[in-house]
């Protein structure tokens, strides 16, 4: 069975590329999609990608994602930082989750510092930019065993 992973992305980061480029870089969220389909092709696996600005339908999409995908990458935003019903939402599907963002979440605004993610992600990923994506799609990879 060809192995499956979902590339999640919240809230505003359909907007990447357009403003801030000196927090988030020059890079839109659909160069980060074809950077994430390559990697994909040349791994032979298949890679599901998406956004959404509404905290609800991230939740179902983690839902869906139960029984097709075997690990989910997910950039959830500023959601990171608030949402239990994103956490809950983790800890009930039973698929592993990789915390990814492009800025060092550390070195930013206190608040940034919480995440309501990492105690349910196998792993967070933070700090270098659109170059994240291809270094989660290996970590996921490496963590379910099916590096290639
Ligand atoms: O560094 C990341 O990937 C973040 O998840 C990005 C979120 C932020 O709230 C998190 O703390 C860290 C914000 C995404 C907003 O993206 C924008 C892109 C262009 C212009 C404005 C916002």
């Amino acid at each position: 069975m060809t192995c499956s992973i979902l590339i999640l992305n919240g809230p505003n980061l359909n907007l990447l590329g357009t403003r801030q480029p000196e927090v988030y870089g020059p890079t839109t969220l659909a160069d980060i999609e074809a950077l994430c389909a390559a990697k994909a092709d040349t791994l032979g696996i298949n890679v599901v990608f998406a956004q959404s600005n509404h905290e609800g339908e991230l939740v179902d999409m983690l839902h869906a994602a139960r029984g097709v995908h075997h690990g989910i990458i997910l950039n959830a935003g500023a959601y990171t930082h608030t949402s239990v019903a994103l956490m809950d939402a983790i800890s009930s599907i039973m698929v592993p989750v990789i915390e990814l963002h492009l800025s060092n979440i550390h070195a930013r605004e206190e608040f940034r510092k919480k995440s309501f993610i990492a105690p349910v992600a196998v792993g967070q990923i933070c700090g270098f930019g659109a170059a994240g994506y291809p270094l989660a799609i290996d970590a996921i990879l490496s963590y379910i065993g099916e590096a290639k």
